[in-house]
């Protein structure tokens, strides 16, 4: 046997044993993370949850585990967020909407009908003003990952059906603790009120409001169909999930384990997107099959609605700095002629 067959075989034979084995040269620790959630674990939020938490496994040979837990079980967004930035739990996702309080910056997403598909929504997200939103968190000791979607947001109430901007008048409609919000639905006409989603079920069900706005994914998640009978597709706004972890944790993470994390936070992201439009494509014929009467907003009334809400852009504009809501429109509308 030549000397240089022998050397293939022998680097073939330490090829085929050292693959298995990779993580054990990987800088890599038992790690146990506390990842909270606001759904309960039959949402999409959930299942992206449990996805991800069985990548991280993956990709750290079983060292590192994701304890996810639903429900708001760890408290609301806001209570989740001050839990990561005081380091006592390490990760959560939950809405943009209600990091706004922290990093005024995430209200760029606030923005009435910013985006028109969901095509639009992953180009931004994912591009460099995304990037540019998420990297401002870290001032704020919390440290972005990725996006998800929560989705094109809907109106529910027991009311009666909304079919134009005058039918909103004087309905109790919750909303995120978030002053974009907060403001876009006084403009429409609605009693705004903001209040925790942990909270949101029970209060449609005593009827302390009678309405709320979510994505199709949501109102069938969490049973709002059982407590509220209108549904109206208005689709006012996109909603972005986000994965973010404590700083104080991460920067005592090495190299490969914040790697594995990113890693396993994008493939989370891919399913979540998938599984999130597979669900809402079809969410509307099951809504309806439990007991929704659903109406759609026709093109005059968004368009009514949409011009009222225009008056909100200069606040947002200003709050988030006029570079940044430049950055924004020009990349919509680069994803949108691409
Ligand atoms: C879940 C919330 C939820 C949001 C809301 O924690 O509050 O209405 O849409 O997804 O972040």
């Amino acid at each position: 046997m030549s000397m240089f067959r022998r050397t293939l075989i022998a680097a073939t034979a330490a090829a085929a044993f050292a693959a298995p084995f990779a993580s054990f040269a990987q800088d890599i620790k038992p790690r146990l993370i506390r990842f909270g959630y606001g759904l309960n674990e039959q949402s999409n939020q959930g299942r992206a949850a449990k996805v991800f938490a069985d990548e991280v496994a993956k990709a750290s040979g079983g060292k590192m585990k994701i304890r996810a837990i639903g429900a708001a079980a760890l408290g609301p967004d806001n209570q989740m967020q001050q839990a990561l930035i005081g380091g006592a739990q390490e990760m959560m996702v939950g809405s943009t909407a209600t990091l706004v309080g922290i990093s005024k910056e995430m209200a760029i997403w606030d923005t009435p009908f910013l985006f028109s598909n969901t095509k639009e929504a992953d180009a931004v997200l994912d591009g460099p003003v995304g990037q540019k939103v998420m990297d401002k968190l870290q001032e704020k000791g919390l440290v972005g990952l990725v996006y998800w979607e929560n989705g094109f947001r809907n109106l529910t109430n027991t009311k009666r059906p909304v079919t134009k901007l005058e039918d909103l008048d004087g309905i109790k409609l919750r909303v995120m603790p978030n002053d974009v919000y907060l403001e876009s639905f006084k403009i429409l006409g609605a009693n705004a009120v903001p209040l925790a989603f942990s909270e949101l079920f029970t209060a449609l069900e005593t009827k302390t409001v009678d309405g709320q706005e979510n994505p199709y994914n949501t109102i069938l998640s969490s049973k709002f169909y059982e407590v509220q009978k209108y549904l109206s597709v208005t689709n006012h706004v996109y909603s972005p999930w986000i994965v973010t972890v404590s700083k104080k944790y991460w920067d005592g993470l090495s190299k490969d384990e914040q790697k594995v994390l990113l890693d396993a936070a994008k493939k989370s992201r891919d399913f979540e997107r998938q599984d999130t439009r597979a669900e809402a494509a079809k969410a509307l014929a099951d809504l309806k099959s439990k007991g929704m009467q659903i109406n759609e907003l026709t093109p005059a009334e968004t368009a009514r609605m949409r011009d009222k809400l225009t008056k909100i852009n200069a606040s947002i504009a200003s709050n988030v700095g006029m570079d940044l809501w430049k950055e924004t429109q020009a990349a919509v509308a680069q994803a949108r002629g691409g």
